[in-house]
């Protein structure tokens, strides 16, 4: 209840205009927090979005639940976690803004995966069934012109090794098969004894692309 107190008699309820303005609430948390690891250079980039109410008072990133000292800055938007274990990173920010703690279920989250150096792989075998076929190089092609799901190991459906996923290496699983020409780089395809091994081009040479699953070694 609004009560206006005083002594002028002259004064009506018409004299008064009471107007309401409503503001919608921003979120004081940050949000779309991502994770993009670099598996060439064993970095993992860690991106959100600040909130639009204003700079937070506290923020602090923790890698799986242990926090990053010295991490960002109470107005950074992005960071590169350079320490990253192999594996699995998980990331969660909490930030406190307006007195309100963005923490435990508020908190955002993400994930990023470093490849652990030396996994083996059959290369060419970019299906993941232990044989190297006509299917290989229809996973390459699909993935690379029809939206197709990446092969889950993309150094062995890197067939020429030369550091990137491309036509040719379709082409090198398909005149192999085909036409007897020369077949994927080390450490070989799968078939007549060939054993599994690791990148010969490995992280140090800029050109791994990375084995996030292999399952026929
Ligand atoms: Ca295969
Ligand atoms: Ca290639
Ligand atoms: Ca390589």
């Amino acid at each position: 209840m609004l009560a206006i107190e005083g002594h002028n008699v002259s004064v009506s309820n018409a004299d008064f205009v009471m107007s309401f303005e409503l503001e919608p609430l921003q979120s004081v948390c940050p949000t779309e927090l991502t994770c993009t690891p670099n598996n060439n250079s064993n970095f993992v980039v860690i991106r959100w979005k600040a909130s639009a109410a204003g700079p937070f008072e506290t923020l602090q990133l923790f890698r799986n639940n242990v926090a990053i000292s010295p991490g960002p800055r109470v107005t950074d938007v992005a960071y590169v976690d350079q320490t990253p274990v192999q594996g699995l990173n998980t990331y969660r920010l909490e930030t406190t803004l307006c007195g309100s703690k963005c923490s435990g279920g508020n908190a955002v989250t993400c994930q990023g995966e470093i490849t652990p150096p030396g996994a083996k792989f059959h290369r060419g075998d970019a299906d993941d069934n232990g044989k190297l076929e006509l299917t290989d190089a229809v996973r390459i092609l699909a993935f690379l012109f029809t939206a197709g799901p990446p092969p889950t190991c993309a150094d062995a459906a890197d067939a020429d090794d030369n550091g990137k996923l491309e036509l040719t290496d379709g082409v090198r699983i398909l005149r192999f098969l085909f036409q007897g020409d020369v077949g994927p780089a080390p450490p070989g395809p799968p078939g007549d004894g060939v054993a599994c091994g690791t990148d010969p081009t490995p992280v140090d040479a800029g050109t791994d692309l990375g084995c996030v699953t292999y399952t026929k070694c």
